[in-house]
């Protein structure tokens, strides 16, 4: 049988291949990892929450029942916070990013966006949901606290970013700029495995993914290719959860869109949680991430935490054909 080779085993063997390496944003990957076990086992747990007696907001001692999203975004928090290599960070679930103590000694370098769980809509009818995370080097003064700079760079500025997907096994892809690899997680073993090495999403694929239901609110150019993909027979694949639509692009190859619509005009998905790290992984992977405008997701400049972007994802002939639709198709060439 082959050596399997954990998590942790395939982060600091990497960090061997950076002399100037000095642990600290492998000591964090691997935190986020461990957070991520403890959110999949709630998340698992999820449907019992009623049969043991947890229903009404309460459980058996009076405490109120956390949602979960709420609870996997306390669950990162604290994790990243005892790793002390981290300064901050920005959840989609907070108002406003949290400064962490620094540890004596220590100068985290560090500041971390994430969506804890992602496609939470999903939980109540047992559907696949995520978590999505980034890794920014600080801009500002490493013995000081973060600030709101720290957050607001351009995707192109990541360290590292992943997702896990807590589906019918649970999977774990990041990347440090070098490529995806993916980590299924063996329950027997409560550790994750390396399953996918150096992943690359197919050039093309038979799916597209697209909430068809906002057709009527979408602009010309994204109902003609939308039109030009069932006339072609693709497969429409819509989870509604970003995560798991784009994690399954990425293996059998297509395309997400999450377009602006009369109802969004901007779309709905945050730039900083939820496009820039799934851009980074997927370009990694050898995919193609941009917005209606054609602009690249990971050159937009973010100017507040909770902005949205319109975001168009996956294999990058798909996303290259998508662009001819827009060009082809908007009145005017108008913003392109
Ligand atoms: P949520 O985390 O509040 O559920 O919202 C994010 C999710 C994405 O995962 C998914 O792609 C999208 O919202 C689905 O939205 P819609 O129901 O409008 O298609």
């Amino acid at each position: 049988m082959d050596r399997i080779t954990t998590l942790d085993e395939f982060i600091i063997d990497k960090q061997k291949d950076f002399s100037f390496a000095t642990g600290e944003l492998s000591g964090l990957l691997r935190d986020i990892g461990v957070a991520a076990k403890i959110v999949n086992r709630e998340v698992n747990r999820a449907g019992l929450v009623n049969i043991l007696g947890l229903e009404g907001g309460k459980n058996k001692t009076g405490d109120d029942v956390q949602k979960l999203d709420m609870f996997a975004n306390d669950k990162l928090i604290d994790y990243l916070k005892n790793s002390g290599e981290c300064s901050g960070i920005a959840s989609e679930e907070l108002e406003s990013f949290v400064k962490l103590p620094t540890k004596e000694g220590k100068e985290a370098k560090y500041v971390v966006v994430v969506d804890p769980l992602d496609g939470s809509s999903n939980i109540d009818v047992n559907v696949s949901v995520g978590t999505i995370f980034g890794i920014y080097r600080r801009i500002s003064d490493h013995g000081k606290e973060c600030e709101l700079k720290d957050f607001l760079q351009e995707g192109n500025k990541l360290v590292a970013a992943g997702f896990v997907l807590y589906g019918t096994s649970t999977i774990l892809m990041y990347t440090t700029g070098n490529g995806v690899n993916g980590f299924t997680l063996d329950p027997s073993l409560g550790e994750f495995c390396l399953s996918h090495q150096n992943i690359k999403i197919p050039d093309e694929g038979k799916y597209y993914s697209v909430n068809q239901g906002y057709y009527l609110q979408f602009d010309l150019e994204m109902r003609r290719y939308i039109d030009h993909c069932s006339d072609t027979k693709r497969s429409l694949r819509y989870i509604g959860s970003m995560v798991s639509d784009i994690h399954r692009n990425i293996i059998k190859g297509g395309i997400f869109l999450y377009p602006n619509s009369r109802k969004n005009p901007l779309g709905k998905l945050r730039l900083l949680y939820e496009c820039n790290p799934m851009a980074l992984i997927v370009e990694q992977a050898g995919g193609k991430a941009i917005n209606t405008n054609l602009e690249r997701i990971l050159d937009i400049n973010p100017t507040s935490l909770h902005q949205k972007s319109p975001i168009i994802i996956g294999s990058k002939s798909m996303v290259d054909e998508f662009e001819t639709f827009v060009r082809k198709y908007t009145p005017n060439g108008e913003n392109i």
